[in-house]
């Protein structure tokens, strides 16, 4: 459908006491413009999300998909690109949060600029946005964690855990639920030691997994549920000579991870596609954007190749169950993202 924006300026001229009435009318189609707000920039995983939104983009007429993300993973820069967003007067922003409640104030004056504000991956708090589209249960996903490295280690060992930021939304909720799959009866022989944070900068992660390794001697294996993170870590075992000794698992992105699934430092791992994230997320935004959708729990909201997403309870969405990936289908993925 094309957004057809009728302007129409009445200009008044006065000239030697005669009064002349302009009446200019112009019709203009106006792009909408959809903003796809990651953690940070640089990180493979959002360049797939980004790859799902131009899709989408294509698919939907007067869309135009834009990229955006602080160079390091902090509230405090998607804050101020916000701010510019709201001036820049854009029509919507799915967000990636490097915090659930700081970025609150700031999407909430972005909604009352008219702006259509949700969240994608990694949640705002209720009130901070319309919808938040999770790419699958979180309880699913940090027990499945458990599960993996459980698996690779025999059921026995410590465990530590490398994560993104201290302060991100989907990081800390897996990992609420790792802690309480760990407590089954089976992994009586298993304990998390010790989260860290890598911030989802490859530097600081693979020195956080060293870290691990030299304090823990006897670290039979690492869960990193972060794309950055479980690359950094799996790099770092092979580095310090301990592959084989630490095992490692996470939620890694099959085209940067296929070279360690394949030759067994990292056993097995997790994910959904980020391409379909992305894309379903700005099929959203454009629905809430021009009035299709509103947002509210169950609404059924139509995503393109993705089918409908149906809007959950205080605005919560799902899309799936997460791929177990190992050296025998990586390959496979390892071409698509
Ligand atoms: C990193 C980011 C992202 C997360 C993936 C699994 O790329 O932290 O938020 O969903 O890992």
């Amino acid at each position: 459908m094309k957004n057809m924006v009728l302007t129409l300026s009445l200009v008044l001229i006065l000239a030697s006491g005669t009064v002349f009435a302009q009446a200019q009318q112009e019709a203009a189609d106006e792009e909408l413009k959809l903003v796809l707000l990651v953690k940070s920039l640089g990180n493979g995983f959002f360049e797939a999300v980004a790859d799902g939104g131009v899709e989408a983009a294509g698919e939907l007429d007067n869309v135009t998909s834009i990229y955006m993300g602080p160079s390091t993973a902090t509230a405090e820069g998607q804050i101020e690109i916000i701010e510019s967003l709201i001036a820049q007067k854009v029509d919507g922003i799915a967000i990636s949060a490097n915090d659930p409640d700081a970025l609150v104030p700031v999407t909430k004056k972005a909604m009352k600029a008219g702006i259509q504000v949700i969240s994608f991956d990694s949640g705002i708090s209720e009130g901070g946005r319309t919808i938040d589209l999770a790419p699958s249960a979180a309880e699913l996903i940090g027990r499945q964690q458990v599960q993996l490295i459980a698996e690779l280690v025999g059921y026995k060992g410590d465990i530590a855990i490398l994560s993104a930021t201290s302060q991100a939304t989907n990081q800390n909720i897996w990992i609420e639920w790792m802690k309480e799959e760990i407590k089954k009866p089976e992994y009586k022989d298993m304990k998390i030691v010790e989260t860290v944070y890598g911030d989802d900068a490859a530097d600081k992660s693979y020195r956080e997994a060293v870290g691990l390794m030299q304090k823990y001697p006897n670290l039979a294996g690492i869960i990193s549920p972060t794309t950055v993170g479980v690359l950094a870590a799996s790099k770092a075992i092979e580095d310090e000579g301990m592959k084989g000794k630490v095992q490692i698992t996470g939620l890694g992105l099959p085209s940067e991870m296929q070279h360690y699934v394949e030759n067994g430092t990292c056993g097995q791992m997790a994910l959904w596609n980020p391409i379909d994230l992305g894309y379903t997320s700005t099929y959203i935004l454009e629905a809430l954007v021009t009035g299709k959708a509103e947002g509210k729990p169950g609404d059924k909201i139509s995503v393109g190749r993705m089918g409908a997403v149906t809007v959950g309870e205080g605005g919560a969405s799902i899309m799936g169950v997460p791929f177990v990936f190992n050296a025998d289908n990586i390959a496979k993925f390892a071409a698509m993202f």
